[in-house]
């Protein structure tokens, strides 16, 4: 049976993980109102990769015998100044992640939890990628600031992003 301090902590970051998701979505909603669906694209398929990395705590914790009770999760920003911004925030909240997952790592070492130690390592790897990620696209954003063409051709390179969540809605 999980110790309640080690629950506590993977319930809170099922918490983080759905906020992301929600923020991803938001910042997806955000560039279908600026008419850029390539972009949109790209943040709702990562927004269904933060679902399933709640889904990856859930179903750990089931597993490791805890109780997951969900809590509620906070109003994402809305509008932003720009797509640079965008992906500045979304460095900095993959960074922000990194750090959750890095004092979940401590706390299951300190508590002498080897499974969830072993358990977390995954989102250590994907979390050196989600940052290198953020950072790489940031740039490329950068390097197009100021001119329309290149903006058009980086959101249709991002429309080739495939989607993990089949769409039933469409
Ligand atoms: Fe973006 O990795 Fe989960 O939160």
């Amino acid at each position: 049976m999980i110790k309640k301090k080690i629950e506590k902590a993977l319930i809170k970051q099922i918490n983080e993980e759905l906020y992301s998701s929600y923020l991803y979505w938001s910042m997806s909603s955000y560039f279908e109102s600026k008419n850029l669906p390539g972009f949109a694209n790209w943040m709702k398929v990562q927004s269904e990769e933060e679902y399933l990395h709640a889904r990856k705590f859930y179903n750990y914790l089931i597993s490791a015998g805890g109780r997951v009770l969900l809590d509620g999760i906070k109003t994402p920003k809305t509008d932003w100044e720009s797509v640079e911004s965008v992906f500045k925030e979304t460095l900095d909240h993959e960074i922000f992640i990194t750090n959750c997952i890095n004092d979940l790592v401590t706390l299951a070492l300190e508590e002498k939890d080897h499974a969830t130690n072993s358990f977390l390592q995954w989102f250590v790897d994907e979390q050196v990628e989600e940052v290198s990620t953020a950072e790489q696209i940031l740039h490329e954003v950068k390097m197009v600031a100021g001119n329309s063409q290149g903006l058009f051709m980086l959101d249709r390179e991002f429309k080739s992003r495939a989607g993990i969540i089949p769409d039933i809605a469409e």
